[in-house]
């Protein structure tokens, strides 16, 4: 039995069109992963899997992207894994704005979950990418002395990023393939590291974010790829954004208010509500763009506070905004969109 060197899937030589597939079975890398590392070409369909099983005994370090944060209170995680302790890493930090002051974000943030999952022992920011706080975060592991890690969170979370930069911590050579494909990862991947296994698993398919929508060429370029730098609109009432031609987002009643974005490579373009559709159909796909195929669907956000209130958009970023305001949001249906009361410190 051999697995991918990429990937962590069984090899196979049966079926072309199932993962894991070798033409000879002393290849090191499937077919797919073999496109991903020499053409940056994944291939084959988003895997709709599940949170992976885990022994008991292990300690679960959950890692969620800053950008998916919201996927925080979607999911608990006691419901999965009822009697295990685990470390929440918020990944992917080096996006976010200098201005966040991680103390004072975190600790909020850590109250809030632990009163739904118990067995919480730290929330720590990390950027698996460029290995900012990964000397805490591996002096923490060492702290709980548990023999079996295992990384586990949503598709695209970072998880095979940190194993790698694990490893390379360790002066290995690179042990997993990464990618902004989702759900790359087939099957577990273990180093060692110290006395313990560190585990990666296959990523959880969770509905509505960009790549159900566009393809791999598409959305990759919408990912924001260094730290992102806010974009502020002040609105006045009945006037709206089209964010590339993906979403409108209208001030329908009530502001002046500012409209912060914190998104990558999208083009934001303002206009009066009363023509904002007129607009849109007219210029989609030229200069609003990418634009997605799918049936979209209006919806309607009442704030009734004065305070700031966060907007995810798919998996692609922010927006944050304050006052007592009405919103029209017309966006594909089911997308990731949704919208949290209060903003990380310094959003
Ligand atoms: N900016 C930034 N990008 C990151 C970071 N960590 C991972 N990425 C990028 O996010 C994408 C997904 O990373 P992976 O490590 O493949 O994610 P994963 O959780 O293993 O994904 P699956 O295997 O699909 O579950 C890749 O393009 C990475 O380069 C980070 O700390 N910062
Ligand atoms: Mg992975």
């Amino acid at each position: 039995m051999k697995v991918c060197k990429g990937c962590g899937a069984l090899l196979q030589t049966k079926n072309r069109e199932e993962v894991g597939y070798v033409e000879k079975l002393d290849y090191d890398y499937c077919l797919n992963c073999f496109n991903l590392k020499h053409y940056n070409k994944p291939s084959g369909q988003i895997i709709k899997t599940h949170f992976p099983k885990v022994p008991e005994k292990a300690l679960i370090v959950y890692l969620v992207s800053a950008l998916q944060l919201n996927l925080l209170s979607k999911y608990n995680l006691k419901r999965f894994y009822p009697t295990q302790e685990f470390i929440l890493l918020v990944n992917k930090v080096d996006l976010l704005p200098k201005t966040i002051n991680f103390d004072k974000w975190i600790k909020p943030l850590k109250k809030a979950l632990a009163l739904k999952n118990k067995p919480l022992l730290e929330v720590m920011p990390i950027s698996a990418l460029t290995g900012q706080y990964l000397e805490i975060f591996l002096e923490t592991l060492d702290y709980y002395q548990k023999k079996e890690i295992y990384l586990v969170g949503f598709q695209n979370s970072g998880k095979s990023t940190l194993l790698n930069r694990i490893a390379q911590h360790l002066e290995k050579d690179e042990v997993a393939l990464a990618s902004h494909f989702p759900g790359l990862t087939k099957g577990n991947i273990t180093i060692n590291y110290n006395d313990k296994t560190i585990v990666d698993t296959p990523g959880i398919y969770e509905k509505g974010f960009i790549s159900d929508y566009l393809f791999y060429e598409e959305f990759k370029r919408l990912i924001p790829s260094k730290t992102i730098k806010p974009k502020t609109y002040n609105l006045t009432e009945q006037q709206a954004i089209i964010v590339g031609g993906l979403v409108v987002v209208s001030l329908i009643k009530g502001g002046p208010t500012s409209f912060t974005f914190y998104l990558g490579n999208i083009k934001l373009h303002r206009t009066k509500y009363s023509q904002v559709y007129e607009k849109f159909n007219l210029h989609k796909g030229t200069l609003f763009k990418p634009i997605v195929n799918h049936d979209y669907i209006k919806t309607y956000f009442k704030l009734t506070t004065d305070e700031k209130h966060l907007i995810n958009l798919f998996d692609l970023g922010y927006l944050v905004l304050k006052g007592v305001v009405t919103l029209e949001i017309y966006a594909p249906k089911d997308a990731n969109i949704t919208i949290t009361k209060g903003a990380y410190h310094g959003l």
